[in-house]
């Protein structure tokens, strides 16, 4: 990989030339380039065969001509299966029922709730949430067809330049919806849900050439302390089907295949502090997951405790955070002024721009796809899209009442961090072309050229759960498969005035990163709107909700944690830019190896702990490492007791270790209630897709 690397250039480093030039780089050595639609050249990999391994042509999405003009979707919430209904089913759940899988099983759970330490829990509330071939809209506004200089073009076999309606992109979902229905779960109630796989059905859709090829599915609950049967992972998935000859991405639920995952929501070692508060289920297809993901399947899951946090702000025995619950004749509960915001950004389809990489090689182009997801599976750094959207729709309105609200925020993007502030704008959104921008500028679609900062944030809960004290944040970082959940008083501004009915908030993202590597140095223009906000009338009720000082406390430290800052004999795991013979596409490893689930990296104890150093080997990326099974507290970074002052969050506990360039991060955490194979990884998942994964397993 050597060569290729000599020649891979970034972005950044995209120049314009006429096909004259072309030729002579080429002729002269330079290396291989393609033109994308708008005559930029980019550099195009090499693989060890020779052929090409990935170019790095991304298209240019049409530009959303009417942005905020939508309401900004909730997900629908999951209702539970009737028992009267359940009981009907050809093949029930139960404990030693736990999944359908064609020439195997039968399979049972490790915990059925009656048997310690879930004895006193009732059985679990059952849903059922089909995988389905379904049609999505990113957005009902007209789009004007542009290409990588901003300007107007006709697309191909089009006839013309006018705006259009975007296509429905094909997505494939959880009961063929993006986001996912959405299931509030409590601690203490067991929820499980049948997840049955319908891919087969393409229902007259374009699957178009992304997703795991067999249509199969392996959902994770991230990061839910789940039984490894349950917990939808591809060590895990090797286990069951590697005897039957399914390996890969066959090692999953494939159509007519069903499987029960059960979340207990019992807290590790049945402990309050180990509680968790957001969850999100997504998928897990080894060497398709950013595929799969990117193609729809996310879903939610927040997780409430009856004793402190159980959505319920009039409740002075709990926190009081911000939400006024409703519960449901069906055991469900929804729970208002608490809303998840998924953040996701897709590239569309512009017809010229090559499509295929390692899997086929051919550069064929799609003109029939345009306006649709486009997809590459092996890119260089990762998979950056140049529109941004939440819950589904680009550039979309929530209008709140002026009172304090719960935001429960959700990175589901494949490689994109994202830095959020809210801000007030006089001049308000301008397209990014329209003032001059163009290529990776064009990224985001819009920007508020005079926002400035209007409110603050206040962080009471990461992926971890509650933080022990809230945090107060001018902005924060949101890193793919991180949650952060903010309190925001919409009735005042920061400096103390009163907000009124019709004035406008937008949530911006400050980080600019036009590659799937890292952030783009500062640029202090680049502020893109991605939410807009609405002050409404007063809530109808008085606003009860509360930040109090202290939320929750966080599990001790395992023993001799601090002590193990400068141990070089803790188990280390070194995340790399690398090549082996396995496999060319394999780019990322982990210490060295690509992932092997039948050889797991590091075997550990039930019911045992450990301290565990997670380090990033190199200089040019940063990544986002996510442990399975148990959350995991920062003791040190790079040799400081955290917290520091870029992660004021590492005071509670978390399942992404954030890496920034060339950190090492020095972890502690346990090993509670299961058994079986886990799996860590990047979630950079262009990453983890080409091997930056390992296996662990958890023994008796
Ligand atoms: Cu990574």
């Amino acid at each position: 990989m050597q060569e290729v690397d000599r020649v891979r250039l970034t972005s950044r480093d995209r120049v314009r030339l006429t096909r004259r030039d072309m030729l002579r780089l080429t002729i002269g050595g330079a290396g291989m380039f393609v033109l994308t639609s708008s005559c930029l050249a980019v550099t195009s990999g090499v693989g060890s065969g020779g052929g090409p391994l990935y170019i790095e042509a991304f298209p240019t999405s049409p530009l959303v001509l009417n942005p905020f003009n939508e309401s900004l979707p909730l997900p629908k919430l999951a209702a539970p299966v009737p028992k009267s209904v359940v009981d009907t089913w050809d093949s029930p759940p139960g404990p030693d029922n736990q999944a359908f899988v064609k020439g195997a099983g039968p399979f049972s759970h490790q915990l059925w709730p009656g048997t310690a330490p879930v004895a006193d829990y009732p059985l679990p509330l059952v849903y059922h949430i089909n995988l389905e071939v379904a049609p999505h809209d990113f957005t009902s506004s007209l789009v004007q067809p542009i290409d990588s200089s901003g300007k107007d073009v006709a697309p191909p076999g089009s006839d013309n330049a006018r705006p259009r309606k975007l296509p429905s992109s094909t997505i494939y979902g959880f009961d063929g919806r993006f986001p996912g229905p959405m299931i509030n779960a409590e601690y203490h109630n067991p929820v499980l849900v049948r997840f049955e796989n319908h891919l087969d059905q393409d229902n007259g859709l374009p699957r178009q050439d992304f997703g795991a090829p067999n249509f199969s599915f392996l959902t994770h609950l991230h990061n839910g302390h789940t039984a490894s049967e349950s917990d939808g992972n591809p060590a895990q998935g090797y286990q069951r089907f590697s005897p039957l000859g399914r390996l890969d991405h066959r090692a999953a639920y494939e159509p007519g295949e069903w499987v029960d995952n059960l979340y207990l929501g019992y807290p590790a070692g049945g402990d309050d502090r180990e509680k968790q508060s957001f969850f999100w289920f997504h998928d897990h297809v080894h060497g398709h997951t950013g595929a799969d993901v990117y193609k729809g399947m996310v879903g939610l899951m927040p997780l409430y405790d009856p004793k402190i946090d159980r959505g319920d702000e009039t409740d002075p025995s709990g926190l009081q955070l911000p939400g006024r619950r409703t519960d449901n004749p069906d055991g469900s509960f929804s729970v208002d002024y608490d809303i998840p915001l998924v953040f996701y950004d897709t590239a569309l389809d512009d017809g010229v721009t090559p499509h295929k990489d390692a899997h086929t090689g051919t550069g064929e182009t799609h003109p029939e796809w345009w306006g649709m997801t486009y997809f590459r599976h092996l890119p260089n750094h990762g998979f950056v899209g140049d529109l941004f959207t939440v819950n589904g729709k680009a550039f979309p309105v929530l209008e709140v009442k002026r009172r304090k609200y719960r935001l429960r925020f959700l990175d589901a993007s494949i490689s994109r961090i994202y830095e959020f502030q809210l801000m007030q704008s006089s001049g308000g959104y301008k397209s990014a072309r329209s003032l001059g921008l163009n290529g990776d500028e064009l990224q985001g679609q819009y920007r508020l050229p005079d926002g400035r900062q209007c409110m603050q944030l206040v962080e009471v809960a990461c992926e971890g759960g509650l933080l022990p004290n809230p945090i107060v944040r001018d902005s924060f970082e949101l890193w793919p498969a991180k949650r952060r959940e903010f309190v925001v008083d919409f009735t005042r501004y920061m400096g103390g005035d009163l907000t009124s009915p019709g004035d406008e908030i937008y949530l911006v993202n400050i980080m600019k990163m036009t590659t799937g590597r890292l952030w783009d140095s500062a640029d202090p223009n680049y502020k893109v709107p991605v939410l807009k906000i609405i002050i409404g009338d007063d809530p109808p009720e008085t606003d009860v909700s509360v930040i109090r000082p202290a939320l929750r406390d966080v599990p001790p430290l395992v023993a001799g944690a601090t002590g193990a800052m400068n141990d070089k004999s803790v188990p280390t795991f070194e995340l790399q830019r690398g090549s082996t013979k396995a496999d060319p596409e394999f780019e990322w490893l982990i210490n060295g190896k690509p992932f092997d689930p039948a050889n797991p990296q590091i075997t550990v104890k039930k019911e045992s702990e450990a301290v565990w150093r997670i380090r990033n080997g190199g200089g040019g990326w940063v990544h986002p490492l996510h442990l399975h099974m148990e959350e995991h507290r920062v003791v040190a970074r790079n040799g400081t007791l955290a917290p520091d002052a870029r992660h004021p969050d590492d005071t509670g506990k978390e399942d992404v270790v954030a890496l920034d360039p060339s950190e090492d991060v020095l972890i502690s955490r346990r090993f509670r209630t299961f058994v079986g194979p886990y799996v860590a990884h990047c979630h950079n998942l262009i990453h983890e897709d080409h091997s930056m994964m390992f296996a662990w397993e958890i023994v008796p």
